[in-house]
């Protein structure tokens, strides 16, 4: 049979070389919950600050050639901004990614990112932490003036998250839970300890990581 069909291709070749529809590539395309790159300004975003003398929050800065949200917070007073609501699931697989920029080496604890699951913050040294399981554990540190690039692929089902920096993977936290409703980012703390500068930009909340 298989001989037959050989000596019927060999006769009528060009019938048996039926071209076949190109493969489409199936790319995936990631949906997105939330992404903010307050080129509009700050929007629906809160900043909320326990205010008093020396104390600014300076909400949008208007950098050389973008616009990002930046929140300052000295010792004795707490600043932090809290993005609007959006409509996902806390429960199901996500990905973050933001960019950040530290204009100076004097920040502590400050929070980089905190949502009902996860919680990234700034320790010593400019040393970025996840919480994991309470305690803080070490995923990089950075150098000021430069824009660095963070994200955390978010799996609660399985209580983790993986922490990357600059594109590079860092390490493995457990999530916890945290009352925050949407996402908030800076200091939460009116005590003496928690204090920090910094500038977001290009935050994004997806199905997968970019
Ligand atoms: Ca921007």
């Amino acid at each position: 049979m298989r001989l037959a069909i050989v000596v019927l291709c060999m006769l009528f070749l060009t019938g048996c070389m039926e071209s076949r529809p190109p493969v489409k590539e199936a790319v995936y395309q990631p949906h997105v919950f939330f992404s903010e790159d307050f080129a509009n300004g700050l929007g629906n975003w809160t900043v909320i600050s326990s205010g008093g003398g020396g104390m600014r929050v300076e909400d949008i800065r208007e950098l050389a050639v973008d616009k990002a949200l930046g929140v300052r917070s000295q010792m004795m007073k707490s600043a932090y901004a809290k993005a609007p609501g959006f409509q996902m699931d806390w429960s199901k697989d996500y990905a973050v990614s933001f960019d950040l920029l530290l204009q100076h080496r004097d920040n502590y604890g400050y929070i980089l990112y905190q949502d009902p699951n996860i919680r990234i913050t700034l320790g010593e040294a400019s040393g970025i932490m996840c919480e994991s399981q309470g305690k803080n554990q070490l995923v990089g540190r950075i150098d000021t003036n430069t824009w660095h690039r963070i994200a955390a692929d978010v799996s609660p089902r399985f209580g983790e998250y993986e922490v990357y920096l600059d594109g590079e993977r860092k390490v493995s936290c457990s999530t916890g839970k945290y009352d925050v409703g949407t996402f908030i980012l800076g200091d939460t703390d009116p005590g003496d300890q928690v204090h920090g500068d910094g500038l977001w930009d290009n935050i994004r909340i997806a199905d997968q990581l970019p």
